[in-house]
């Protein structure tokens, strides 16, 4: 790659005309102004008047912004990047407001405009720039890291498609693409003067100079630009403003000049499509990797144009000594996905900055921090080396020159082990070489870590034990969290304002306070005006099922709640054949003591994901027959919500009775969700699994509805496992399954549900799903008993917000903070 002179930015930004003019105006003016200048019309759709409103609330926080950039700048504090392939932001809207206390301003001003605030949050399509629980979680930290007053800077990239929306055409999913930049994006900021070129394809040449130093070229490459587009990420009520860079793929010009000589013009201007490829679409997979070419470049771009960023703004600070490097800097990695910045960063120093392999090495394994989200094996990245030698011939080289350094290591801790040199390879051998990428993180960083106490402990126990014992000092747990700004004080305001009332502002930024409701919970008032809050969450959730799903939910029922990306793992079958069951005992005539529920399940399936897409059906076909029979409706209704979203969530947990957390033992690293119906006073049905075995630990055995095998015992029962036994043994799933089998789901489609039988009776079944069907149905029974007591349940769920404060992703902030970014 030519070598390009690094710009260096001026320390100090100068005087400009933000310093002397007026500062800016109130949201009012500035809404008018927008509205009346930008718009150049007087009739608009509500997608433009948003633009105007999320325009003008943006104009509110460019001072303060421009103050944070300054300030850090100067590396008063460690400079934390988090770099990650996904950011599920939601809306920004009322969020914003909430952060810069502007929501009684934004109220007032618009009912100049004949409308409410409510309805402009309603036009803000979500940015739905990931899957599921890593990309949230990657949101939320955003929102505590700016709240805490760290900085910190999210690296992503600019899908020009986020996830797919789902829609339900007889039942069955059918993927639409994400046009969520249609009408514009009011808060990005393209950043043209911060544009780097990323490089692909190409060979790699080495020569010895005179003075004996050997050096590496990558030349003949592919360049593609990386324009920054940044997204203000407001800390709660404290002037601090952090910055989500968001890269876009652009075609550099020199791409099309070959071709532009030789007279084709248009067929010039096409190959731009190659290069903005890159940034097109995230690719919907949650749970298993996606081995595509395209994949991998995504990867690379982002890894390379954030560090090259990131390089720069140092130089520009401290000049070419990057021995101070890894005092001021900590790259976060979340999951492998952008575990490519690892020889990145090292092909930069070495090649770009001329640094000596040990330099590069000691700021390289000084500044990345590794964290695993899956213990899944089909989510594990492998990378073909003949696939990545094609695309990018330099990293291979160096991927290959940490491994063989790093095996001398291997060698010394077990001497004469070559199978140990085989199995910790980063290099896995076989007909094709791939490169383990998930080894290559742990290799290079000085902290890895789990996001639940359990999952870490298996990471140390299994997937990773002999790294563990290689370096025990580098691992760690960081329980998960959610941002009670979002999952509490925005989505709950009625709960939100209740506490406030009693309890003072500062559970907001403090949610370890939440503790002191255990203090109301035998207030009579207090606890009926908790009943009365959840009821009216109800009532706004039924209305969004309604129109959502055509489905009635009455909220004098109980709602009974799973979102979440559909998988096996995850076992919305294992729900499923619940709801069967409540179903066929309506059938018979037995409900006595039966608690009328309504059955709520959303969530996407990895359009590749068979069995998954199946499940969708089933979930569909079952609340089919259950909503069509007027006998059953007074005790049971079910819906299946499509397109769950961020903002979907703001509006189902708040208004959730019930909880289902209901996954394998031992396979949910920990989950999110859980969290922010714990957070709004939800009770959880579920497995000792995740951050669920921390949650059970906080509000007590009495206050959970714990169900199902342990880790442990899954691992026993695996030995010698006998659904059809299990199944024989227990009336009601027999009942069940037969009600399956019948056909009575599908008379129209008959043979659809045949695999989802099969997988239930399979010896194999990893899920295990009839091993714990009985324990999930009486477990079920006593959730009904405890539902029927209304003062007792009320209590419990007070109880359960109460001790939802560490789950608060400011404290799990605290613990990256405090024990991996300012470690040294
Ligand atoms: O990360 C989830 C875990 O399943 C969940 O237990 C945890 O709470 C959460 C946050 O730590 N993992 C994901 O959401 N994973 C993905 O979305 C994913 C995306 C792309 C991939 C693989 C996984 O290639």
């Amino acid at each position: 790659v030519k070598k390009t002179k690094v710009k260096a930015d001026p320390i100090v930004e100068p005087a400009v005309p933000a310093d002397t003019c007026e500062p800016c105006d109130t949201l009012g003016a500035s809404l008018a102004r927008h509205i009346r200048y930008g718009l150049c019309r007087d009739d608009h759709d509500p997608e433009e008047l948003f633009t105007a409103v999320g325009k003008s609330v943006k104009e509110q926080m460019l001072d303060d912004w421009r103050q944070t950039r300054i300030k850090d700048n100067q590396y008063q504090q460690k400079q934390v990047a988090y770099l990650s392939l996904e950011f599920l932001m939601g809306r920004a809207l009322g969020n914003a407001l909430l952060s810069l206390n502007l929501t009684d301003e934004a109220k007032a001003v618009l009912t100049d405009y004949a409308t409410t605030l409510e309805d402009i949050e309603q036009v803000e399509h979500d940015a739905g720039l990931g899957n599921g629980g890593l990309g949230r979680l990657a949101a939320c930290f955003l929102d505590s890291c700016a709240s805490l007053d760290l900085s910190v800077t999210g690296y992503g990239i600019r899908y020009q498609y986020g996830m797919f929306m789902q829609k339900i055409v007889d039942g069955y999913q059918i993927e639409q693409p994400d046009r969520w930049l249609r009408h514009g994006n009011p808060w990005e900021v393209r950043i043209a003067h911060k544009i780097v070129t990323v490089p692909f394809f190409g060979h790699t040449e080495n020569y010895v100079d005179k003075h004996g130093r050997r050096h590496h070229v990558w030349t003949d490459t592919q360049n593609v630009l990386a324009v920054p587009y940044d997204v203000p990420i407001p800390g709660f009520n404290n002037g601090r403003i952090n910055t989500l860079r968001l890269w876009k793929a652009e075609a550099n010009d020199e791409f099309d000049l070959a071709e532009f000589n030789e007279g084709d013009y248009a067929e010039a201007v096409a190959t731009k499509n190659l290069a903005e490829q890159i940034t097109m679409v995230l690719y919907p997979n949650d749970a298993s990797v996606n081995g595509k070419e395209l994949r991998l470049r995504q990867q690379y771009f982002l890894s390379s144009a954030s560090l090259q960023d990131l390089l720069a703004r140092y130089v520009a600070h401290y000049g070419k000594d990057f021995s101070q490097f890894s005092q001021h800097n900590v790259l976060q990695l979340n999951d492998t996905h952008p575990s490519i910045a690892v020889p990145e960063l090292m092909r930069l120093l070495l090649d770009q900055y001329e640094l000596t392999w040990d330099e590069a090495w000691a700021i390289t394994s000084e500044s990345m921090a590794y964290t695993n989200h899956t213990l899944l094996p089909e989510a594990l990245e492998r990378w073909s080396v003949p696939m990545m030698k094609y695309m990018l011939p330099r990293i291979v080289e160096i991927i290959f020159e940490i491994n063989s350094r790093y095996l001398e290591q291997v060698a010394h801790h077990w001497p004469g082990n070559i199978e140990k040199l085989t199995s910790m390879s980063i290099i896995e051998e076989g007909p094709e070489q791939h490169i383990r990428m998930a080894y290559l993180a742990i290799v290079a960083s000085f902290s890895v870590n789990g996001v639940a106490g359990l999952h870490t402990q298996l990471l140390k126990d299994g997937l990773f034990s002999d790294f563990y014992q290689l370096w025990p000092e580098k691992f760690n747990n960081k329980t998960n969290g959610v941002t009670p700004r979002r999952w509490l004080a925005y989505c709950n305001p009625k709960l939100a304002g209740l506490i406030t009332r009693r309890l003072g502002k500062e559970w907001i930024t403090d949610l370890s306070r939440l503790a002191a409701l255990n203090a109301f919970t035998s207030d009579k008032a207090f606890v009926k005006e908790w009943a009365e809050i959840k009821l009216a969450n109800k009532q706004a959730l039924s209305e969004f099922v309604e129109q959502e799903c055509g489905v009635k939910f009455d909220p004098s029922m109980m709602f009974d709640v799973q979102v979440k990306r559909i998988h096996e793992y995850k076992r919305q079958l294992l729900n499923i054949l619940h709801v069967i069951h409540l179903y066929r005992r309506i059938l018979n005539g037995d409900t006595e003591g039966m608690v009328p529920r309504c059955v709520l399940i959303g969530g996407k399936a990895a359009p590749g994901y068979a069995m998954a897409k199946q499940i969708i059906k089933l979930a569909n076909s079952v609340a089919h027959m259950v909503n069509s029979d007027p006998l059953v409706t007074p005790y049971l209704r079910m819906a299946f919500l499509p397109n769950y979203n961020v903002s979907a969530m703001e509006k189902i947990c708040p208004g959730t009775d019930l909880s289902e957390q209901i996954s394998t033992a031992g396979k949910e690293a920990s989950g999110t969700g859980n969290m922010k119906f714990m957070m709004n006073g939800a009770l959880t049905i579920g497995t000792l699994d995740g951050a669920n075995i921390e949650m059970l630990e906080e509000v007590g055995h009495e206050n959970f509805f714990l169900f199902g095998l342990d880790a442990a015992q899954v691992a026993q029962a695996k030995v010698n496992y006998q659904p059809q036994h299990i199944i024989a043994q227990s009336e009601a799933l027999s009942g069940v399954m037969s009600m399956l089998k019948s056909g009575h789901f599908n008379l129209v489609e008959p043979g659809i549900f045949d695999h989802i039988i099969a997988s239930i009776i399979d010896p194999y079944d990893q899920w295990m799903t009839a091993a714990d069907f009985e324990s999930y149905r009486i477990a079920q029974e006593k959730v009904a008993q405890t539902y029927l007591d209304q003062d007792t349940w009320q209590q419990i769920s007070i109880r359960n917000s109460a001790a939802s404060g560490r789950f608060s992703s400011d404290n799990t902030i605290a613990g990256y903070r405090d024990d991996i970014w300012m470690k040294k």
